[in-house]
């Protein structure tokens, strides 16, 4: 019996090879002639290719191969948001060896003969990255390859989906979008392609963004130790490299390259309910009513496939949901908000009587095989046409398609099946003689697989924000490419309910927010199979900090509902998800940093403790934003696990008890409870549990502030109307928090808030942890009076824990509390 893994693993080695191949990629030639263009050069090759160098920016280079014979195309990528960049000085200098371009922050030194480039860092020379190999392409398949010299202790992060460890050196990773129900940790590719990478070495970090939606591998010294090596089968040549050597500088950069998330509507934090599919209409309220007799919150509910008549999607079968629009406003009574699936696939339905059908050929809009004839795959309504999102006619006629939905009170649309899934063949293979218009191009399928979904999602955005200005489009998406964000949250697809697939969420979600993905989540407790009542709860309480909570199941699953494991259950998730309302003015915050930042709100230790190399593979904690520090159990039957604190004062986050660490340590995790510490130095903005956003006003205002072992603490806090887009041109109000030490003579400091945005009347709390007994508090030079929990007015109290508590009316002005 042990012979057989090996044996099935040698024959797995003889198949199809999924490494990186270089061979029959001949290099491209010697640097013959530079010229030197407004932003960069260019560099003639004695093989007739041209190598583009591009200072876009201080910290970003832009290199594009233009390979002899291969064919010209529009510099265009799906991809990219922006492509005006102020102008940034940069030096050219050549010596008979090399040219260098030197920005003030990199040195891009191109050796020309073999033609290699090297990254420095323009202040200590020390090189970042430098080609292994020269840049390569095949003429006769156009396939690309390019190679990066390997650091010895060099770890690599990034590339979005991956059922894999946050590291993924010596990982090897194909990116080609693929519909994998019941994924496990190495099942590879799955539904998303983010060819963006972070090498780090020494604490130093750089990004590489491979541009380009063919079918790629990545190998991160899986093949062998000399180089990090990429191919992609077909495209250009065209990468960006990102200088650090700060992580979050980098995903800052990347976040302008590839386009911000707008913010969701607030609601889009609550507690959202699916299920593979509630109908009749009577069902979905049922749930609703259920949630509320177990009070329990609940934000949303989605609407699987079987709301459709037929499986054609923008139709609504009459006998399930005879008054779609009645039923909507009954939920939104209760403040539930619906959201339904809308998949690519059109019923092909040449006989007439299905108006999106009859529509989209009209237009021409479906696709076509290279021989004219229509593209016809096989998804729930049997044969099915697509639509070709990259024409702008078409995505705008999708787009307006939602109204089937918006009019009957939708309030946000998920994007399923979109790698595109086709039943007939999901790997794509015979599909390949499928065209897409491209902007005119004609491209072939190969180029347009991965970047389908994000023209769909696009296509879907721009039609909810055309449909209904008023409102934040909510999209969520499965598949995806690099800049999804702009247009869709995501979540990781069909996972098992089982405790390994918990355990690779965390990775997961980290390796998301290292690429750009900030929004996502997946299905609680996991789509496929039940779990039970310990998974369910486990599952919570990840959740609790994932940006998207929905719990889902697949269709001949046992119902999934919080109340259907058992009471002891049903209130471990209930203590959660009332702590996640209490922490939404805090994750709302740091959703809005990650949206004007780039820096993801669930981040891998190794994002806030770039230094700390035990942070660097860490897959079983987190931290939310840069103050809360979560160690979740992610094992079946365990009930207490190992937490590693970085160096620093921690507090945990259910006693405020100070925990000084730089080590592990082991703790106690009964299953109602999750390790969570707060960071010294941190704020946290909460208010009261509710139970849906928007049931009432975030009143009052907490902010729990933890000092760090100087005594000192800052924070703010963001807030916005939550659901229109005027917070984008300032209808927001950012209010700061900061506390100075020492202990006994504290002083806290509540900024004057900024931004136009008015929240209405209400009172700030201040908790301080961790201090002493104050002989007097002055709130602006006026002593503030001892008071108690359940007074009202202004005034001070010590809790049972010994914290402090300061309560104050927000009147809209800076305020200063000082202890003695
Ligand atoms: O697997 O629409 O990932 O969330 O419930 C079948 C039915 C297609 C896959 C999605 C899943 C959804 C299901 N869909």
């Amino acid at each position: 019996m042990r012979t057989l893994p090996s044996f099935l693993a040698l024959v797995a080695l003889a198949a199809p090879l999924a490494a990186v191949d270089f061979t029959g990629l001949p290099a491209v030639g010697d640097v013959t002639a530079v010229t030197r263009t407004e932003r960069g050069v260019n560099l003639a090759c004695a093989d007739g290719a041209t190598v583009q160098v591009v200072v876009l920016a201080p910290d970003l280079v832009r290199v594009r191969t233009l390979f002899a014979g291969q064919p010209a195309a529009p510099d265009h990528s799906w991809a990219v948001a922006r492509t005006d960049w102020a102008a940034a000085p940069w030096q050219l200098s050549e010596s008979p060896e090399a040219v260098t371009l030197t920005t003030g922050e990199l040195a891009v030194v191109v050796q020309r003969a073999p033609l290699l480039v090297e990254f420095r860092d323009a202040a200590t020379h020390r090189v970042i990255n430098a080609d292994a190999r020269p840049v390569m392409r095949d003429p006769r398949t156009g396939r690309v390859g390019a190679a990066k010299r390997l650091g010895l202790d060099e770890h690599f992060y990034g590339l979005g989906e991956k059922a894999a460890r946050l590291d993924r050196r010596r990982g090897e990773f194909i990116l080609w979008n693929s519909d994998t129900p019941g994924y496990v940790e190495g099942t590879d590719p799955i539904y998303q392609s983010i060819p963006f990478y972070l090498g780090v070495e020494d604490g130093r970090a750089y990004g590489l963004f491979y541009d380009n939606s063919y079918r790629s591998v990545f190998d991160f010294g899986h093949t062998t130790q000399e180089y990090a090596g990429y191919t992609a089968d077909g495209g250009v040549l065209d990468y960006y490299f990102f200088q650090g050597p700060a992580l979050k500088k980098i995903l800052g950069r990347y976040n302008e390259l590839t386009g911000r998330m707008p913010l969701p509507p607030l609601w889009a934090l609550g507690h959202q309910q699916s299920r593979y599919s509630y109908y009749p209409a009577s069902m979905a309220e049922d749930i609703a009513r259920t949630y509320q007799a177990h009070d329990l919150p609940l934000d949303v509910l989605y609407l699987d496939i079987h709301y459709m008549d037929g499986y054609r999607v923008f139709t609504w079968n009459p006998t399930r949901f005879p008054d779609p629009a009645a039923l909507t406003a009954r939920l939104a009574g209760d403040g539930i908000k619906v959201v339904t699936i809308v998949d690519p696939g059109v019923k092909y339905q040449p006989e007439g009587g299905y108006a999106v059908f009859d529509e989209g050929a009209a237009h021409d809009y479906f696709l076509r095989r290279a021989d004219g004839s229509l593209y016809l795959g096989e998804v729930w309504p049997g044969p099915a046409v697509f639509v070709d999102f990259t024409r702008a006619d078409a995505r705008r006629w999708w787009g307006d398609l939602h109204r089937a939905l918006l009019d009957r009170g939708v309030a946000g649309v998920w994007t399923d099946m979109n790698e595109p899934s086709d039943f007939r063949d999901k790997t794509g293979q015979s599909q390949r003689d499928v065209v897409f218009d491209d902007l005119g191009a004609r491209t072939p399928y190969p180029k347009n697989r991965n970047v389908f979904a994000l023209n769909m999602a696009r296509a879907t955005y721009e039609g909810l924000a055309r449909l209904r200005p008023d409102r934040r489009p909510f999209v969520i998406t499965r598949a995806g490419y690099a800049g999804v964000q702009r247009y869709a949250t995501m979540w990781i697809g069909d996972s098992n309910a089982t405790f390994a697939a918990l355990a690779l969420n965390l990775p997961m979600f980290a390796a998301l927010g290292l690429s750009g993905e900030t929004f996502v989540g997946s299905d609680l407790p996991g789509f496929l199979g039940r779990g039970d009542g310990e998974l369910l709860a486990r599952s919570y309480q990840v959740a609790t900090f994932v940006p998207l909570c929905r719990n889902h199941g697949a269709i001949d699953d046992y119902d999934h509902e919080p109340w259907r494991y058992g009471a002891p259950y049903e209130a471990i998730v209930r203590k959660y998800l009332q702590l996640r309302y209490r922490l939404l003015p805090f994750l709302y915050t740091t959703l809005e940093e990650a949206h004007r930042t780039g820096v993801p709100l669930f981040r891998p230790l190794l994002l806030n403790f770039q230094d700390d190399p035990t942070a660097l593979n860490l897959d079983d904690e987190f931290m939310v934003g840069d103050a809360l520090l979560a160690a979740p159990v992610v094992h079946a039957g365990e009930r207490g696990r190992e937490v590693y604190l970085p160096r620093g004062l921690w507090y945990d986050f259910w006693t405020g008890a100070p925990v000084l660490n730089g080590d592990f340590f082991r703790t106690d995790a009964p299953l109602d409870h999750l390790p969570l510490y707060v960071r010294g130095g941190g704020v946290i903005p909460s208010t009261e549990p509710m139970h849906h956003v928007g049931e009432k006003p975030w009143n009052p205002l907490r902010f729990d502030v933890y000092p760090d072992d100087a005594g000192a603490a800052a924070g703010s806090l963001y807030e916005d109307d939550g659901l229109t887009p005027a917070y984008a041109t300032g209808a927001f109000r950012r209010t700061a928090v900061a506390c100075t030490g020492p202990a006994g003579s504290t002083r806290l400091t509540l900024a004057p808030p900024v931004g136009s945005y008015q929240p209405g009347g209400r009172n700030f709390e201040f908790i301080l942890h961790s201090t002493g007994v104050p002989h007097s508090v002055t709130l602006d030079d006026q002593a503030l009076a001892a008071s108690r929990a359940d007074a009202s007015g202004a005034g001070w109290w010590r809790d049972e824990t010994g914290a402090l508590h300061f309560r104050i009316a927000d009147d809209s002005r800076g305020h200063t509390l000082q202890l003695r």
